[in-house]
């Protein structure tokens, strides 16, 4: 029997196999936290620094394991912060829980300390299922309909407690009277395949077309078998979504990389030319780099049927699993004879990863009055070649994406993923740190800015300084990209408005992260030199615990978005031209990615 509704909230949590929460205290909660201190064999309370990062690393657990990833704040505050983490779970689809505190019931309406509107605060990002558990006997209801719908919508749902009722006396079944819920634990996904007819129609639309171009996303990632084998029948070229990086590894010769503003030329060659676009688990907003509209044929597989025909107009948008109606789908498709398709595919591959091999040699960079640097893409094609089978990947939304897209090369066997739709900075941190929960038999990797460590990572590097103990394997690479720049804006900022670097806002003090780490009792090794990038990552990758990789990278190599038009190109040499600082070196490392062919022309 249980003491509390807090208690039993915990024993609830514990029956759906919930064994971690990630999460901050404070007086909202603290009959929640007294439970919690009860049950500590078999549900943990991780610690961080900040409510945002525990949302992040709720996420970060959904989207590496497919479980629910549950997080806690206290009210008010505490219940404020976490919303960033949240909007990053609720956009990119991933079964999140939020439980939180409220003042006390009998005190409410009463603008009480910490008192806020929590329903109406939750209403957009937990739009899936916002309840307040107003009296004991809710405990079990909400708790059971928060986690179901989180899953069986892909969802974030949120349970809100005020902290009178935690402590009331448990009510763990009522009376099966009038006016009463009677809800059960477990959730079956079940089959979730098309119609036996549509399958067929989308068989024949496949079979019809003579250069099929697929693009994978986060909802394809249990289907590399499928992927791999219906790609190879079509003769097609695949291409993936920055969610779906991991869903078939890099070595295979038709896979064309990522899409879109960090993506490769030959995914948009596979996209200009294809005359049939089979896309599978993804969501991916830039309608531009998919086939121009008319040119072909569009079938979409997707979960969910909101996600269904709003990139492109398909032709056959199919509510199903990815794996299962790729099976499905398999049997009724014929063997394209005529390979000549792939074949350019696998050509342009080819020469895409000479031009990558090119731009990442290594290359130290001096320049007067300031320190000295390495190019970026050099760093993140020798921890490419380092990277320890099996690691579990992520990257920060700066300009770390665009190389982490570009330059790393998937393993089977490998994960990785990061913040998709929403985009925001400094989940990087919280996601490493995530993984090695998840996972603490393998190394996690991540790769960030120096905006983001500055935001909130060098504060969440504490929270891997307090467990990392905990871990099988003690072994987590943060790699930061010191470039001193907000560096991903300010090529914005001039590729796409044409403006110079604006100092006021670009600029970042610098921060010796190497040292910071070192003063927590983690290691640091800091990297100005492209020499030392070698034994800086076999340094890391056989340390005894988490380790900062600070490397002093150069903010003029452009991780220029691949959409780029001539007008755009000729605004951003005029914008960095104008700059007297970095004008010289920007422009011409601009004009040698537009040279080499990254940038297509329209
Ligand atoms: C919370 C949030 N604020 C602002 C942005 C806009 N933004 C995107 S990338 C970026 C710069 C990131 O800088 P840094 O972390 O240093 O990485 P860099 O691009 O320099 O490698 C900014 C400000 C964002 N995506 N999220």
């Amino acid at each position: 029997m249980s003491q509390t509704a807090a208690d039993f909230l915990c024993d609830r949590l514990i029956e759906w196999g919930v064994t971690r929460i990630y999460g901050y205290p404070g007086d909202g909660i603290n009959g929640i936290m007294g439970a919690l201190g009860r049950h500590t064999d078999k549900l943990r309370f991780i610690q961080v620094r900040h409510e945002e990062q525990a949302a992040f690393m709720a996420c970060a657990h959904a989207k590496y394991t497919g479980e629910v990833g549950v997080c806690m704040a206290t009210s008010g505050p505490g219940a404020i912060h976490l919303l960033n983490g949240l909007y990053d779970a609720k956009l990119d689809h991933q079964p999140v829980v939020a439980i939180m505190g409220q003042t006390f019931a009998r005190a409410m309406g009463g603008s009480f300390q910490q008192e806020v509107k929590l329903l109406q605060l939750y209403s957009d990002v937990a739009s899936a299922y916002c309840e307040q558990v107003p009296v004991p006997s809710s405990v079990r209801h909400i708790l059971d309909r928060a986690m179901r719908t989180a899953q069986s919508e892909r969802s974030v749902t949120a349970m809100i407690v005020p902290a009178d009722v935690q402590d009331m006396d448990a009510v763990e079944e009522q009376p099966q009277a009038t006016h009463t819920v009677h809800t059960g634990i477990g959730f079956w996904p079940g089959r979730r395949i098309p119609r036996q007819q549509d399958l067929q129609a989308a068989a024949d639309i496949l079979n019809s077309g003579s250069r099929v171009a697929m693009l994978v996303g986060a909802g394809a990632l249990d289907a590399t078998e499928e992927v791999m084998q219906v790609a190879d029948t079509l003769g097609a070229g695949v291409a993936k979504a920055l969610l779906g990086k991991a869903v078939v590894p890099d070595d295979v010769p038709y896979v064309t990389g990522s899409i879109g503003l960090l993506g490769t030329k030959p995914s948009w060659d596979l996209m200009q030319g294809a005359d049939t676009l089979l896309m599978v688990g993804s969501g991916f907003p830039y309608s531009e780099f998919l086939p121009p509209i008319g040119q072909a044929r569009g079938i979409q597989i997707d979960v969910s049927g909101r996600m269904l025909s709003i990139r492109y107009p398909m032709e056959l948008a199919l509510l199903g699993d990815s794996k299962q109606t790729l099976a499905e789908l398999l049997p009724l498709l014929e063997r394209k004879e005529d390979r000549s398709w792939q074949e350019k595919i696998v050509a342009a591959v080819e020469d895409w990863w000479k031009v990558m091999d090119s731009r990442a040699e290594p290359a130290d960079v001096d320049r007067d009055g300031d320190r000295p640097r390495v190019r970026p893409q050099a760093v993140f094609a020798e921890l490419s070649r380092q990277l320890p089978d099996r690691a579990v990947l992520s990257s920060d939304s700066g300009s770390a994406a665009n190389w982490y897209a570009r330059h790393i090369r998937m393993r089977t066997g490998m994960k990785g993923t990061l913040s998709g739709s929403l985009a925001t900075m400094v989940p990087g941190m919280a996601y490493t740190i995530a993984a090695k929960f998840a996972y603490p038999d393998r190394v996690a990797v991540g790769t960030i800015g120096d905006g983001a460590m500055q935001m909130g990572g060098m504060a969440e590097l504490i929270t891997a300084a307090k467990y990392y103990r905990d871990w099988d394997d003690p072994r987590m690479v943060v790699v930061v990209l010191n470039n001193e720049d907000l560096n991903q804006v300010t090529w914005e900022q001039r590729a796409m408005a044409g403006d110079p670097k604006f100092d006021a806002s670009q600029d970042l003090p610098y921060v010796p992260y190497a040292a910071f780490a070192e003063l927590i009792g983690l290691r640091g090794i800091t990297v100005d030199r492209s020499a030392q990038l070698a034994g800086a990552f076999e340094e890391a990758f056989a340390a005894d615990r988490p380790v900062i990789v600070d490397v002093m990278t150069d903010p003029e190599e452009p991780p220029i978005p691949p959409h780029i038009t001539f007008a755009q190109f000729e605004a951003l040499t005029t914008s960095v031209l104008a700059d007297p600082k970095e004008g010289v070196a920007g422009a011409v490392n601009a004009a040698r990615e537009f040279a080499e062919g990254i940038l297509p022309r329209r």
